[in-house]
């Protein structure tokens, strides 16, 4: 599927842009903000990753800050009510775990499910940004990859011992992504971001890193379908 360069048929000043980017901009600062959190509370979970797990958190923590620019550049002011209420269930699911100590359903949650739609929404906005917003996901986007190959590198390594957490917090997760982007369609079409889009940019990335974890075909299939509904 390919997405058209119809950036210049945008028009980033029009109140139905700023209303919409309202939301998306808010979802993406909020969704910054609650993976510095998570990216802290793993660095408690994992005491010999500790530094590691604090740079991420402070890329997390610039992030935010790239994108809380990207609203002030248009004007929008970002509507963080609506975005902490749209993470709810993930942030939940991560407290819990983060409680009963599950470093593999926190890692699925955080460095593999958040990270890839991070990087399938990155994607496909870059080309229709505006080109302030374009520079700075330009550079978001490579350190969401480091972030996505740290769980990929720790979930590889004690693969056995993680595998059937991994497929039960697939299944409590993934379902939540769905009904995320399901949420957001309408705002992510009048940025030019279409849903069809960010499924298949979210597919590819969430199956390749559970590729290199070490499932089978098979099992991915399973797992990338598991909930989706279109
Ligand atoms: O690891 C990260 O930086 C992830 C927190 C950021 C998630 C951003 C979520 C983007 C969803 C946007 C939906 C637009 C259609
Ligand atoms: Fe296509
Ligand atoms: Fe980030
Ligand atoms: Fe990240």
């Amino acid at each position: 599927m390919q997405q058209l360069a119809v950036s210049t048929e945008l028009d980033y000043q029009s109140e139905t842009y700023k209303d919409a980017y309202s939301r998306i901009n808010a979802i993406v600062i909020e969704g910054e903000q609650e993976a510095y959190d998570n990216y802290i509370n793993l660095a408690s979970l994992l005491p010999n990753d500790k530094e590691e797990l604090n740079k991420l958190a402070k890329m997390e923590k610039r992030h935010m800050k790239g994108f809380q620019a990207c609203g002030n550049n248009l004007s929008v002011t970002p509507d963080m009510e609506f975005a902490k209420e749209y993470f709810n269930q993930l942030h939940q699911n991560f407290q819990d775990a983060l409680a009963e100590g599950k470093v593999v359903t926190c890692l699925l949650i955080q460095s593999l499910i958040i990270e890839c739609f991070a990087i399938a929404a990155y994607n496909i906005y870059i080309p229709v940004a505006d080109p302030f917003a374009r520079k700075i996901t330009e550079g978001v986007v490579k350190d969401e990859y480091t972030h996505l190959n740290f769980g990929e590198e720790w979930l590889k390594a004690n693969f056995e011992d993680s595998k059937a957490e991994l497929q039960a917090a697939n299944r409590q997760n993934l379902p939540i992504v769905w009904k995320m982007l399901n949420q957001v369609e309408q705002d992510a079409k009048i940025l030019a971001m279409e849903k069809e889009s960010l499924i298949e940019d979210f597919m590819i990335a969430y199956g390749e890193a559970l590729a290199n974890i070490g499932f089978s075909t098979g099992e991915i299939m399973r797992m990338s379908a598991y909930g989706l509904r279109p």
